[in-house]
Parts: structure tokens; sequence; C-alpha cells
């Protein structure tokens, strides 16, 4: 089996504003995987199109999710920062995997149905094979592990299955190019901590999200302390006290929120968090995660404030990961072609 040397890669759309569901579901743990890992992370634009974007609001969406990412930590010289469009051999490997991937796979994917609804006819056909172009982001870099939310959890199944089908179908041409017996790893997902799934503030059954019309629905990163108290205190709870041990969260989806979302922002366990608060009111266990939410969230809002008073500075970054993350594809791209056995120019 070829040996991979450990890559982090992962990336977030730049539609509308990040919310807590992206920060502790994948952002915060971006972040850590810093100390560990070489890693690569990127505004994903070329996805964000995938449905109708205005085009000043996407530059502005693009220059936000960045400062986002450097205002929770992550650090354009230690890490690749980039965004996507920058980088074409995201397209041309996405085309080679469209004829890699099999329609019957993608018929499976539950986001698309979910994005697409009812009116599916006039979905675009990006939206239908952006997990195909997420696998491409990927595997471009040969990245083995890619942390993300429980919600990309089938994205990555889907991505897996590419990398192994393009390394069986090669087999012989890629051993030929000396690159032995696969030239893609198949990516890890890395899922997991009490808030892999955070869910909306006033439903606890559905993910919290972006394009939820309530804005009351999420709590986004750009709050300031007020909007933050206001939101967590309208949040849906139940008439019961929290209960001491994790089990009696079971069937109070909107208890149960909460308490991942304290124990995502403080680092714990779900259990440490019931530890504390078990038999208190919500009207307790809420101040004390508006003060907690607060404490976390506001630090990283002024730096994103601070970073957008200077667009020129954080385009130049973005242009610097992407110089980066282009010699990294440039190479992988080339490859490929050999292995596919298109000609090109040496
Ligand atoms: N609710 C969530 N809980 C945990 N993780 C989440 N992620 C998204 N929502 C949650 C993770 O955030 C990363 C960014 O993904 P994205 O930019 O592609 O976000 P998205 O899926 O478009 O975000 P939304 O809010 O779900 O947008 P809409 O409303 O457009 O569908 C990913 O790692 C994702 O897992």
């Amino acid at each position: 089996m070829a040996s991979f040397s450990p890559r982090v890669f992962s990336g977030m759309q730049p539609t509308h504003t990040l919310h807590l569901g992206n920060y502790l579901g994948a952002l915060k743990r971006w972040v850590q995987m810093q100390e560990s890992h070489d890693c690569i992370y990127c505004v994903v634009d070329m996805h964000a199109v995938t449905v109708w974007q205005d085009p000043a609001d996407l530059t502005r969406a693009i220059r936000e999710v960045t400062a986002a990412y450097m205002a929770a930590g992550i650090d354009p010289k230690r890490s690749i920062l980039f965004n996507q469009s920058q980088v074409s051999q995201h397209a041309e490997l996405g085309w080679i995997f469209n004829c890699v991937a099999r329609l019957g796979w993608l018929n499976r994917m539950t986001q698309f149905k979910e994005k697409a609804g009812k009116d599916r006819e006039n979905a675009s056909v990006g939206l239908y094979g952006y997990p195909v172009l997420m696998a491409a982001d990927i595997l471009l870099y040969k990245a083995t592990a890619v942390p993300v939310g429980e919600d990309q959890k089938q994205h990555l199944e889907l991505t897996r299955d590419i990398a192994q089908k393009f390394n069986t179908d090669f087999a012989a041409q890629i051993a030929a190019h000396g690159h032995g017996d696969s030239f893609f790893p198949l990516t890890e997902p890395m899922i997991g901590g009490p808030a892999a799934r955070v869910m909306s503030l006033r439903d606890g059954t559905k993910k919290m999200s972006k394009s939820d019309p309530s804005d009351y629905s999420r709590i986004n990163m750009t709050d300031d302390a007020d909007t933050i108290a206001q939101k967590v205190r309208k949040a849906k709870t139940d008439p019961d006290a929290l209960p001491s041990e994790e089990k009696g969260l079971e069937g109070r989806p909107e208890a149960d929120n909460l308490v991942g979302i304290y124990a995502g922002l403080a680092d714990i366990s779900k259990q440490d968090v019931l530890t504390r608060f078990g038999g208190a009111q919500f009207s307790g266990f809420k101040a004390a995660l508006v003060d907690l939410a607060v404490d976390k969230l506001s630090p990283i809002n002024g730096e994103m404030k601070r970073l957008l008073a200077d667009p020129a500075e954080i385009d130049r970054l973005l242009v610097d990961g992407a110089d980066r993350a282009r010699a990294i594809a440039t190479t992988t791209m080339a490859e490929v072609k050999d292995i596919v056995g298109f000609v090109r120019a040496r």
C-alpha cells in the first residue's frame, strides 16, 4: 500500500455569514489541527456559486470568511489559506472525477435532495456535481484527513469511493508512473466532539444553518454580545430542569443542543456540563451559556472587524496562499494527466 504524508484539507462556503455550527463543527478544530498537521484551508467560492450569489455579496463574503478563519486562529503563514477559484486545478480535477463518479452514487446524496427541494428540475448542474468538486478539492492535495461537521459524512464517503475507483481503474498506469498501488489516499473524515452537529436554536431537530430564514435559529460569528444574549434567551427549551446524566438528554433535542454548544465552547464533555448544571433551570443555564458564548466569540468578532478594515491585505494573503496551493496542485494535475493518458507540454 502506498503511504501518504499526513495532510489536512477543509473548506467553507462564502455564503451568508458563518455561524456557531460552522465554528464548533469545523473551524475551531481546524485551528487545533495546525499544532499537529500540515493544513490547507480553503474558502470554497466555486461551491458557493452552485446556487445564485449576488457578485458583490460573494466578494464581501469571501473576505469575511477569510477574516473569520484568521480571527479564529488560522495562521496564514503556518497553514495554506486561499480561495478555491484562484487555483484552476480544482475545476480540472473536478472534470476528471465527473468521469469517474457514477450517476447512481450522486443520486444518493441527501444534501442535493435537501438543497434542490421540490424544484429539482431547476437546480443547477453544479449543485448536483457539488460532491464531485469537493472530492477534487481534497484529493488535489492528497489530503489524508478532513475535519468537518457530521452533515458532510456522506460527501466524504463519496470522496473515498472516487479515490478508490480512480486507483482501481488506472492501477496499471499508476504503477507504471512510479506511484505504487494507489495514487490517491482514502481520506479519513474527522468528525466528532460534543458539537459535531449543532442544531437550530428554534428547533432542536433541524441543523443550524446559514440559509434558515430565521436569524434567531443561529448565532452568527458577527453577532454582538446583546444579540447573542437575546438569541440564547429566546432559544427553544422544554419545561424540565437539566438532567444530571447524559442519558437524561434523550428525547430532549433542544436541551441536548444547548448542552452540546456549552460543551463545545468550553472544551469539555456534555457529561461535565451536566455534572455542573444538573438540576438547574434553563434560565440559570442560559445565563451561563450567554457569558461563555460572549467570552469566546467577542474576541473573534473584534479581530474580524480589524482584519476587514483592510480588504487589500486580505486579498494579498489569499493570492499568496493560492500561489502555495497551486504549487502542489500543479504537480498532482500533471501526474493525473499522465496517468489518464492526456498529451501535455513537458
Ligand atoms: N450545524 C452544524 N453543526 C456542525 N457543523 C456544521 N457545519 C455546517 N453546519 C454545521 C460544518 O461547517 C463546515 C462549513 O460548511 P459549508 O460552508 O459548506 O456550510 P454549509 O453546509 O453551507 O453551512 P450551512 O449553514 O449548512 O449552509 P446552508 O444553509 O447553505 O446549508 C462544514 O464542515 C460543515 O460540516
